[in-house]
C-alpha cells in the first residue's frame, strides 16, 4: 500500500524561507533586489523564492573568485590538505543525505527513494574520488632533442597548474549531482568557481554552498549565483573567466561557444544533448534486457542526456521486447516523489511538460503509434505517462530530436550489419546500450557506435571513476574519471639549458 514519506524536517525548514546567493563568505541579495519563484513540480505550488542574479552579480562573483585565486590559499595549500577538505565535503553530503534527497524531490520531482539511493551517494562519492587526485597532479620530466643546438644539455619538465577562475553552468535533471560533477574536479585542480544552478532547481546547490563553507573550503573559492540564462550568458561572455563548463541543451552550448569566441577565448567543456541508441540482439537474456531497456529510457522520467531513447530490437524478438517494455510502461506508478510506491515523478517544469507533450502531438500527427502512454497524466503537476512509440522514421521529430521525457521509439532491425548506420544516424553521440550474450558481437557493436559511453548488458551505470561525455554535437571533453582533471589544468613546460 502506498504510504507518504515524511519530508525531512531540515529540508522543510530550508524551503520555508527565501534564499540569497553565495558570494565569498556572504549570502547576498541580487544587486537588482529581484527574486524568482521555485516551484514544486509535483503540485505546481510555490516552495520559496531565490535571488535572481544578473550580469552585475556575475561580475561581483568573478571578482571575488579572482581575488580568491590570486591570494590563495586554495591552490597554494598542500595538496593533501586540499584533498582532506574536499573529502570532508563528501562526508557532509552523506551526513545530510536525507535532507539533500528531500530537497531534490521537492525541487526536481524525482522519487525520494531514487534521490536518496543514487543522487546523494553519487555526489558524495564524486568528491571523495576527486579528493584523491589532489596529490596526483604531477607533470613529467622530458628529454628534449633540439636538433639545431646539438651540443646543448637540457633539463625540461612540465607542471600542471590550475586553469584559474571557472564558470560552471548546470541543468536541472540531477541538480546536486551535476553540481558535484562540476565542482569536484575544479576544486581538486585548485580552481576558484562561480556556479550557476538551473533556474528550475537551485535549492540543493544553495544548501551545498552552506556545506562547502562548513567543510572548510575558503571563502571565494566557490560562489553560487542563482538566476536565469542571462546570468549564464554573462559568465560565458566574461573576460576574466578562464574556463566555462556547461551542461545543457546543444542550442545553448553553441551560444556559449560563440560567447567564448567573441570574448577572451576561454576554454570550454560542454556536455550537451543525446538521442542514444539502445541495441537488443535476439540472443540477449530478455529477462534482464527488457527491464534494462525500460529503465534506460524511463529512469529520471527520461530527463537524462544519456537516455536510451531509440530502441533497436532484432526482428526475431521485436514483438516480445516491445510487449515487455510496453507492459512495464503501463504498470509504472507515476506520482508524487514522496509517495513510497512512486516509480516516476513529474517532469521538472510546465515548460518541459509543454515541450514533451508537444513532441507527442507532433509524433501522433506524423503517424507514430503510442503502444503505451502518449499523453499527460492528470491536470495538476507536470506528469507524463511512460510512452513507447512505434511506426516512426528518422525524419520524424520524435525520432530525430532529443525529447528529454519518458518517450522511446522502438524499431526492429534485421542483423548486426544494420546497426552501425542506423545507430549513428544522429547528430548526437553521447551514449549507447548493447544487449547480447555474444561477447564478440558486443564489442564489435561497441566499436562501431560513435558515442562517448557504451553500456553492455547494463545501462545508466555512472561512477566517479568513469569518464563521461559526447562525440559529435553531444559535446566537448569528458567529465569524471582522471580525464575530468584535464579540463581544469594548464600544462606549463619549463626548459633549462644546463
Ligand atoms: O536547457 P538550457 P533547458 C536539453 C533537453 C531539454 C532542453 C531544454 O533536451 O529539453 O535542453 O532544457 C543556462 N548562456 N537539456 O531549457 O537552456 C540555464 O539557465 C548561458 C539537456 O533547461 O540549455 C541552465 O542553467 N547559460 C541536458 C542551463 O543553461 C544559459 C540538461 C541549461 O539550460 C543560457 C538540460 C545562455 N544563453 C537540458 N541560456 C543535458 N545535457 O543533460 C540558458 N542557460
Amino acid at each position: 500500500m502506498a504510504t507518504e514519506i515524511q519530508v525531512d524536517a531540515h529540508a522543510r525548514e530550508f524551503v520555508g524561507h527565501d534564499h540569497p546567493m553565495l558570494i565569498g563568505s556572504d549570502w547576498v541579495d541580487a544587486a537588482s533586489g529581484k527574486t524568482f519563484e521555485v516551484l514544486n513540480p509535483a503540485t505546481g505550488e510555490l516552495l520559496c523564492r531565490v535571488a535572481e542574479g544578473s550580469s552585475e552579480d556575475i561580475d561581483r562573483a568573478v571578482k571575488t573568485a579572482r581575488a580568491a585565486f590570486e591570494s590563495g590559499p586554495w591552490h597554494t595549500m598542500k595538496p593533501s590538505e586540499r584533498g582532506r577538505i574536499i573529502h570532508r565535503l563528501g562526508d557532509l553530503i552523506l551526513e545530510h543525505g536525507d535532507e539533500l534527497a528531500a530537497l531534490e524531490t521537492l525541487d526536481n520531482g524525482k522519487p525520494y527513494a531514487v534521490a536518496r539511493a543514487a543522487d546523494v551517494p553519487l555526489a558524495a562519492d564524486l568528491f571523495h574520488y576527486m579528493s584523491g587526485w589532489c596529490t596526483k597532479l604531477n607533470g613529467q620530466t622530458i628529454q628534449p632533442n633540439v636538433p639545431y643546438m646539438p651540443d646543448a644539455q637540457w633539463h625540461a619538465y612540465t607542471t600542471r597548474d590550475p586553469i584559474g577562475v571557472v564558470g560552471q553552468i548546470i541543468p536541472w535533471n540531477f541538480p546536486l549531482l551535476m553540481a558535484a560533477w562540476k565542482l569536484g574536479p575544479a576544486l581538486a585542480a585548485g580552481c576558484t568557481i562561480i556556479l550557476k544552478p538551473a533556474e528550475q532547481t537551485p535549492l540543493s546547490a544553495l544548501r551545498l554552498g552552506e556545506l562547502i563553507l562548513e567543510a572548510g573550503i575558503p571563502p571565494g573559492v566557490v560562489n553560487i549565483v542563482t538566476g536565469f540564462g542571462e546570468a549564464g550568458a554573462a559568465l560565458a561572455a566574461h573576460n576574466d573567466v578562464d574556463k566555462v563548463a556547461f551542461t545543457g541543451s546543444t542550442e545553448v552550448g553553441k551560444l556559449i561557444v560563440g560567447a567564448a569566441g567573441t570574448s577572451n577565448l576561454k576554454k570550454l567543456t560542454l556536455e550537451l544533448g543525446g538521442k542514444s541508441p539502445n541495441v537488443v540482439y535476439a540472443d540477449s537474456d530478455l529477462e534482464t534486457t527488457i527491464p534494462g531497456a525500460a529503465m534506460s529510457i524511463f529512469f529520471n522520467h527520461g530527463q537524462c542526456c544519456a537516455a536510451g531513447s531509440r530502441l533497436f530490437v532484432e526482428h526475431k524478438v521485436y514483438d516480445e521486447v516491445l510487449q515487455g517494455i510496453s507492459d512495464i510502461a503501463k504498470a509504472m506508478k507515476v506520482g508524487n516523489g514522496f509517495d513510497s510506491e512512486t516509480e516516476m515523478g513529474p517532469l521538472v517544469s510546465q515548460e518541459q511538460l509543454d515541450r514533451v507533450t508537444g513532441f507527442l502531438d507532433a509524433g501522433a500527427a506524423e503517424g507514430a503509434c503510442a503502444v503505451a502512454g502518449g499523453k499527460r497524466v492528470g491536470d495538476k503537476g507536470y506528469f507524463v505517462a511512460p510512452t513507447v512509440l512505434t511506426d516512426t522514421n528518422p525524419k520524424m521529430k520524435v525520432e530525430a530530436e532529443e525529447i528529454f521525457g519518458p518517450v522511446v521509439v522502438a524499431k526492429p532491425f534485421k542483423d548486426a550489419a544494420d546497426i552501425p548506420p542506423i545507430a549513428n544516424e544522429t547528430n548526437y553521440g553521447l551514449a549507447a546500450g548493447v544487449w547480447t550474450r555474444d561477447i564478440s558481437k558486443a564489442h564489435a557493436t561497441a566499436r562501431a557506435i560513435r558515442a562517448g559511453t557504451v553500456w553492455v548488458n547494463c545501462y545508466n551505470v555512472f561512477d566517479a571513476a568513469l569518464p563521461f561525455g559526447g562525440y559529435k554535437e553531444s559535446g566537448w571533453g569528458r567529465e569524471m574519471g582522471g580525464e575530468a582533471l584535464n579540463n581544469y589544468l594548464e600544462t606549463k613546460c619549463v626548459v633549462t639549458q644546463l
